[in-house]
């Protein structure tokens, strides 16, 4: 087999996905019909033509319009199989799932709706040999009150399912909206024992991914490509082994690197950074785990070596305990 049919097959773990990002063209017409909610697009092929994104603020704005298309436990459910099933064909053994329950709560979706529907797709998962945790993403943009009685309305699903839910994170508009408004919550995240992840450096400057892990005492950076500004920054995530979970088809989408030739993933490796490979959002950035590890090896030409560092490093930054991990390596 060719190098990347044996990545394709190749046991990983998916560790930046946004469950709503999973949510294709034709899952959203099929819900904006059964829940009546009126969309800006009349047909799949107009909204999937309106996937032409600039930055991650044009994207985001499509993606918060797709997200509202959300009603019922059994979305919910639907949204998260259908990316399960994707998962397993990519060869994905563990998973850990960011949700945005901001962008519900916003519209009068609560937690009792959107938590159960996602956690009965992860128990059906499970039996397919795919182990899952969720990771609930405060929306930066939003203010700081607003994440702090978040988390307050979240806690008794944190304790109600502690298997399942195992973190917090910080996603959406990044530049203007630096780690450091987020200090405390994160620090009540600590306190109550969860994991905490925060997008950092995809367009925003190294100071934010200096702020998310001083401030926020974050575990992973997610994105941190821009990292690579700063070389005092990429020595010390090569020294503490941080993860970075890179998200390839992304970064072209959104502009952060012109083509998949510029991106600067061989340079972090070589500088011995504990990079990943992620989907984001493959619903609307063109693929799954599997494709952006074809899209990246090919414009890079990597080598065998440098995939099986990637695959590895997927495995040993996933948040399971020792002996799980070891059973996953
Ligand atoms: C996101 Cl690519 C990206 N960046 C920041 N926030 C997000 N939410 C969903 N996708
Ligand atoms: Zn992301």
């Amino acid at each position: 087999p060719s190098l990347i049919e044996k990545v394709f097959r190749a046991p990983k773990a998916e560790l930046h996905v946004h469950i709503e990002g999973t949510l294709e063209p034709e899952l959203i017409f099929k819900l904006a019909q059964r829940n009546r909610i009126p969309l800006a697009w009349s047909t799949v092929d107009e909204l999937r033509e309106a996937y032409q994104f600039t930055s991650l603020q044009s994207f985001l704005d499509i993606y918060y319009a797709g997200t509202s298309v959300l009603q019922t436990e059994d979305d919910f459910y639907e949204m998260t199989s259908s990316y399960l099933d994707n998962a397993c064909q990519n060869g994905v053994i563990h998973a850990e799932i960011f949700f945005d329950p901001q962008s519900h709560t916003s519209r009068g979706i609560g937690f009792d709706v959107f938590i159960p529907g996602m956690v009965r797709a992860l128990e059906s998962a499970r039996e397919k040999g795919i182990s899952t945790q969720l990771i609930m993403c405060f929306l930066r943009h939003l203010p700081e009150s607003d994440a702090l009685k978040t988390f307050a309305d979240s806690r008794e699903w944190f304790i109600r399912y502690p298997e399942w839910l195992t973190g917090v994170g910080l996603d959406s508009s990044e530049n203007g909206n630096p780690p450091e408004k987020f200090a405390r919550v994160f620090a009540r995240a600590k306190a109550a024992g969860l994991r905490r992840v925060a997008h950092a450096g995809e367009e925003g400057p190294v100071e934010y991914i200096w702020q998310a892990l001083q401030l926020l005492e974050s575990e992973r950076i997610d994105h941190g490509v821009r990292s690579f500004d700063d070389p005092d920054l990429v020595a010390h995530l090569s020294d503490t082994q941080m993860p970075l979970t890179v998200c390839p088809l992304s970064n072209v989408k959104l502009r952060v690197f012109d083509s998949m030739g510029e991106h600067n993933l061989r340079e972090l490796l070589q500088a011995g950074v504990n990079v990943t490979i992620n989907s984001d959002d493959p619903a609307y950035f063109g693929g799954h785990v599997n494709e952006n590890y074809q899209s990246i090896i090919s414009a890079l030409q990597l080598t065998e070596n440098e995939c099986y560092t990637l695959l590895q490093n997927s495995l040993k930054s996933a948040f399971v305990n020792a002996q799980t991990r070891d059973k996953m390596l």
